[in-house]
């Protein structure tokens, strides 16, 4: 067994000084390559200065598996305002108690509707919100990939939030406020992040768009104390309600207008719906403001993201003009009018599909919950089908999502754990309730890492996924001799048994376990997999599989049980 680098030393050396060209400035070899590699690679850049990366004018927002440039996305960006504790009683007490289920659904479903960035405000009275912010932005990144916008006035749960961010995200935000500008700005700096600046101070809103164009200057000016970049500031001239401000709206609009020519690297973004605030009907005003921020140059929208976002409504534009004094038409219009239907994902969509998604999305918290109300209204006879036909499909989209590189490792992991409580839950339901024990036949799956490995993780990952297929996982854990596997195996009779080590050295146990199963006639399927594996040492050592992932792995004993039953 040798391990070996697949490239040559010249394609080793050409793929490493292109990377040099575009800027890297370290380099080494990984397994296989040989100090002949470096020698030659050293040769070439030793005393060379590192290059400096071009700084690009166009900007980009990331997360862990995507990078966004914004220039590219149509106007407006849409950040989803809906993970908000205000107004929402709900959101409020599942917070107070640090539940983040409803957080996760609105993060899924804004996203569906159409957010490219999700703001992420998790602010309630006596909560540690340090720790809930980091919660709910780890839990989100989770289960979307879309970049966030960190919504706080506590410094420090932003600091921390932030950090806890893959990527780039936005912080909103800071305003004219030195004492803010102080806290806020380093952090900015720090991490890299774009920051969102509200043209407000300790008074207020000012009232004209002069003073509002003001404080942005000042704003400016202060960042670039701090190395902080005009082009990574995002302009927020603020919306006041049309019915209590109605002559503060055209301020706004005018602000905008002028900021773009002041200060055309900035971006502009509203909180579009504060203009609504106390009329009816309040998705024809938003929408109909929204075209009209749009033409004044408005490049972000902070919007709940099920409303619909077509109207234009003439009625609308003239109370929002100021040419409808005290919205008399408006109101007459609009006050017995039934809302828009949303787009969408305000769709109720059924139990089954909410534990479909529950397992895709990997959302363990809310699996019990939909099995739970399934259970009530459901037939037991019928409860397995339901979840096996939900839970599988889910598994299985999970799968391809994972082949096609749009699902990562901890999406799988958690899709695995989600789906493994639905099989709990439904193994207690169907022990207690029924005798129908046949569907629960448990084919057992011995798990272990060979002899003189002590590596675990990928071989936990394969047991996660495998329980969550409905295998009994025996895992004997690491660095575990052949006898003792094939003593277990003689015991327990189980499908199959899964192999695992991660070094070149170790794999070769394998081997000799294979052997030792047949001397002793034991009719038990081996399967192996390991970072080093490949399907012809897999066929060399006479392993009846080889996997090249846990989603693999149950594929395989999938088929084994298959032939079994046969
Ligand atoms: N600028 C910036 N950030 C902002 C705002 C802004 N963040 C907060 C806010 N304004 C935008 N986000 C929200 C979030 C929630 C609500 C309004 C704006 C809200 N919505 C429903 C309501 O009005 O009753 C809640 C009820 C529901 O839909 O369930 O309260 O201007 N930079």
């Amino acid at each position: 067994m040798k391990l070996i680098f697949p490239e040559t030393k010249e394609e080793f050396l050409q793929a490493s000084l292109k990377a040099y060209f575009h800027g890297v400035n370290m380099f080494g070899g990984c397994c296989g390559t040989t100090p002949e590699f470096i020698k030659l690679l050293s040769n070439k850049l030793r005393n060379k200065p590192p290059i400096l990366r071009k700084t690009v004018d166009r900007y980009y927002l990331s997360t862990r598996t995507k990078t966004i440039d914004i220039n590219k996305l149509s106007k407006p960006i849409f950040i989803g305002e809906r993970i908000n504790p205000t107004n929402k009683k709900k959101l409020q007490e599942e917070l107070f108690k640090y539940n983040l289920s409803s957080v996760k659904e609105e993060a899924r479903s804004q996203v569906q509707s159409g957010a490219s960035i999700l703001d992420v405000n998790v602010s309630i009275h006596d909560v540690n919100e340090e720790k809930l912010l980091i919660n709910a932005v780890n839990q989100i990144q989770e289960i979307v990939s879309v970049p966030l916008c960190i919504d706080s006035s506590n410094f420090c749960a932003m600091e921390q939030a932030v950090k806890n961010c893959t990527g780039r995200p936005i912080i909103n935000s800071v305003n004219g406020e030195y004492e803010r500008l102080d806290l806020i700005l380093p952090i900015a700096k720090k991490y890299g992040t774009v920051l969102i600046a509200l043209t407000s101070n300790d008074k207020g809103i000012p009232k004209t768009m002069e003073d509002r164009l003001d404080i942005a200057a000042k704003i400016l000016d202060y960042s670039s104390h701090f190395g902080i970049e005009r082009k990574n500031i995002i302009f927020d001239y603020l919306v006041l309600a049309v019915s209590s401000s109605p002559d503060q709206v055209q301020e706004t609009l005018k602000a905008m207008k002028k900021s773009k020519i002041l200060y055309p690297e900035c971006k502009l973004v509203l909180g579009i719906s504060n203009i609504s605030f106390g009329l009816p009907s309040r998705q024809t005003i938003n929408s109909t403001f929204l075209k009209m921020a749009i033409s004044a140059g408005l490049d972000f929208a902070i919007v709940n993201p099920h409303e619909n976002w077509n109207i234009d409504n003439p009625i609308a534009r003239n109370l929002l003009n100021n040419k409808d004094k005290g919205a008399v038409k408006y109101i007459e219009t609009f006050a017995s009018f039934k809302e828009c239907k949303s787009r969408t994902s305000t769709k109720k969509i059924t139990l089954n599909q909410q534990l479909y998604y529950s397992i895709l999305n990997g959302d363990k918290e809310s699996v019990s919950n939909v099995l739970d109300r399934i259970i009530k209204y459901i037939n037991i006879n019928d409860l397995f089908k339901v979840v096996n036909d939900n839970v599988l499909k889910a598994l299985s989209v999970v799968g391809e999502k994972f082949a096609s590189k749009n699902f990562f490792l901890p999406q799988i992991i958690m899709s695995a754990q989600a789906a493994q409580k639905a099989f709990v839950t439904l193994k207690s339901v169907l022990s207690n309730k029924s005798k129908e024990k046949k569907y629960m036949v448990e084919n057992k799956i011995i798990m272990a890492t060979v002899k003189g490995d002590m590596h675990d993780i990928g071989k936990n990952i394969v047991g996660i996924v495998l329980e969550s297929y409905g295998f009994k996982v025996i895992d004997m854990g690491i660095n575990v001799d052949s006898r003792s596997i094939i003593k277990k195996a003689e015991e327990i009779n189980p499908i199959a048994i899964g192999l695992s080590a991660l070094m070149t050295t170790t794999m070769l146990e394998m081997e000799k376990i294979i052997a030792l199963k047949n001397a002793n006639h034991i009719p038990t399927k081996v399967i192996v997999g390991g970072a080093a594996l490949t399907k012809k040492f897999a066929d060399d050592i006479g392993a009846d599989a080889y996997a090249k992932d846990a989603i693999d792995a149950a594929l395989c004993i999938n088929e084994f049980v298959k032939i079994k039953n046969m």
